[in-house]
C-alpha cells in the first residue's frame, strides 16, 4: 500500500514536471502533463502543449499505444467530459483500456468539475484523486483564478532600492536591480497574456513592454491606464508594433485623440470611472471575458496602489537592491491615500526569499481578508 503511494506520487511528479514544459504556452487552458505508466513503467508520457491542440492524456495515450491496455493514467488534472475545442478525453481514456485513473486535482472549469472522474467512475475505471494536488493547484494558480472568478491572475511586479524608492527625485530609474534580476522580470513577462502600466510610466520611461531574453520569447499584450489619453502618438508601445496595445481610457478622454490613436492601430478600452479613477473591477472583468487569464502589473504607485485597493493582485514579485536613493519626494512603490491602522495592511503569505546576483527577490500571495 505504502509502495503503491510512493509510485502514485513518483509519476505525478513526473507529470507535473511535463505540465510545466506548456508554462506561458497554454493560456487560457492550464498545463497539464499526463504519464501512463504499466508494471511500474512509464509507457507513454504527454503535455498540453497550446490551447485548441489536444489534451495532455491524449498526447500519453497514443505515445502508450497498445500498452495503455490495462494500465494506469497518471494526469494533473481531471480530465474533461467535455466537447470545448477538443472531444472528451474520459472517452479516449475509456476506449483506450485504462483501468486506473490518478488526478491531481478536480478540474475547476465549471463545464467539468468532477463530471470526468465521475463519467470513468460510471464505466468501470478506478479513479483515485488528490496526489500532490497542492503542487498541481500551484501550478495552475492562474486558470484556477481565471476560471473560477472570471478575473484574470494579478502579478504586481515592482522594483525598489533598499531605501523603498522606484525612482529617484527627479524621477529617474533605470537601472534599480541588476541584469539578472530584470532578466527574470523578462521570463514573467514571456508567461502572462498582458503586461499593465500606468501612463506615467509612459510619459517618464517610454518603454516598449516586451520580452527581451536571449532566446527570444513571447511578447504580453501591453495595456496603459490612461483616462484622458495623454499617450503621445510616438510612444513605443504605439509605433513598435512589436505586441498589441491597448490604451484603457476614461468616460471623458477627447474623442479626436482617441481617434488618431484608433489610427495607429491601437484599441482603444473606454472603462467607466469610480472613486476618481478608472474602475479597475471593470477592466479586469473586461479583460477576463477576453481570455485574458493572467496580468504583470508594471505600474508606478497609482496604477498599484489603486489594484491593491480594489483587492486585485494575487502574488507581488518584490525586487530590492542593495542602493539608497534618499529623496522625501522620490516615489515608493505603493501611492494613494494609505491606511490608518496597522491592522488594515494587506498582508502577504506563503513568502519566498531569493537572492539574485546583489539584489533580492521577494514573492508572495495577497492574503484573502
Ligand atoms: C484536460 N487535459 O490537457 C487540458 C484540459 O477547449 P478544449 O477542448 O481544449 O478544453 C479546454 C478545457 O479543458 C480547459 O478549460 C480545462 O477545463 C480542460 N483542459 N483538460 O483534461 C488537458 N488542457
Ligand atoms: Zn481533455
Amino acid at each position: 500500500m505504502i509502495h503503491q503511494q510512493l509510485l502514485d506520487q513518483q509519476f505525478m511528479q513526473m507529470a507535473l514536471d511535463l505540465a510545466k514544459q506548456g508554462l506561458g504556452r497554454t493560456s487560457p487552458n492550464p498545463m497539464v502533463g499526463a504519464v501512463v505508466a504499466q508494471d511500474g513503467k512509464a509507457v507513454g508520457q504527454g503535455w498540453h502543449q497550446r490551447a485548441g491542440t489536444p489534451h495532455a492524456e491524449v498526447h500519453a495515450l497514443q505515445a502508450a499505444g497498445d500498452q495503455a491496455n490495462g494500465a494506469t493514467l497518471y494526469v494533473t488534472l481531471e480530465p474533461c467530459c467535455h466537447h470545448g475545442k477538443t472531444p472528451p478525453c474520459t472517452d479516449a481514456v475509456i476506449k483506450a483500456g485504462i483501468r486506473r485513473v490518478v488526478v491531481a486535482m478536480t478540474d475547476p472549469n465549471p463545464c467539468v468539475g468532477g463530471g470526468g472522474i465521475a463519467r470513468l467512475k460510471a464505466a468501470g475505471v478506478e479513479v483515485v484523486s488528490g496526489i500532490l494536488a497542492q503542487e498541481a493547484a500551484r501550478l495552475n494558480e492562474v486558470f484556477i483564478k481565471w476560471i473560477s472568478t472570471g478575473l484574470p491572475f494579478a502579478i504586481l511586479k515592482t522594483a525598489m532600492t533598499l531605501d523603498g524608492k522606484i525612482a529617484t527625485v527627479s524621477g529617474r530609474s533605470k537601472w534599480i536591480t541588476g541584469d539578472a534580476a530584470r532578466q527574470r522580470v523578462h521570463m514573467l513577462r514571456d508567461r502572462c497574456d498582458a503586461i499593465l502600466a500606468g501612463i506615467g510610466t509612459v510619459l517618464a520611461d517610454d518603454p516598449s513592454l516586451t520580452t527581451r531574453l536571449p532566446q527570444g520569447g513571447k511578447n504580453p499584450i501591453r495595456i496603459i491606464l490612461d483616462s484622458q489619453a495623454r499617450i503621445p502618438l510616438d510612444a513605443n508601445v504605439i509605433t513598435d508594433v512589436l505586441a498589441p496595445t491597448i490604451i484603457v481610457v476614461g468616460p471623458h478622454a477627447p474623442a479626436e485623440k482617441l481617434t488618431a490613436l484608433r489610427s495607429k492601430g491601437v484599441e482603444i478600452l473606454a472603462v467607466r470611472c469610480r472613486d476618481g479613477g478608472l474602475d479597475l473591477r471593470e477592466l479586469f472583468q473586461t479583460l477576463g471575458s477576453r481570455n485574458i487569464t493572467s496580468v504583470l502589473v508594471e505600474g508606478g504607485a497609482a496604477v498599484n496602489a489603486g489594484l491593491i485597493r480594489e483587492n486585485l493582485i494575487d502574488k507581488v514579485y518584490w525586487f530590492i537592491a542593495p542602493k539608497f536613493f534618499g529623496g522625501i519626494s522620490a516615489p515608493g512603490p505603493v501611492g494613494g491615500e494609505g491606511i490608518a491602522a496597522v491592522d488594515q495592511a494587506v498582508a502577504l503569505e506563503d513568502i519566498a526569499v531569493e537572492a539574485i546576483d546583489q539584489d533580492l527577490m521577494i514573492t508572495g500571495y495577497v492574503e484573502r481578508r
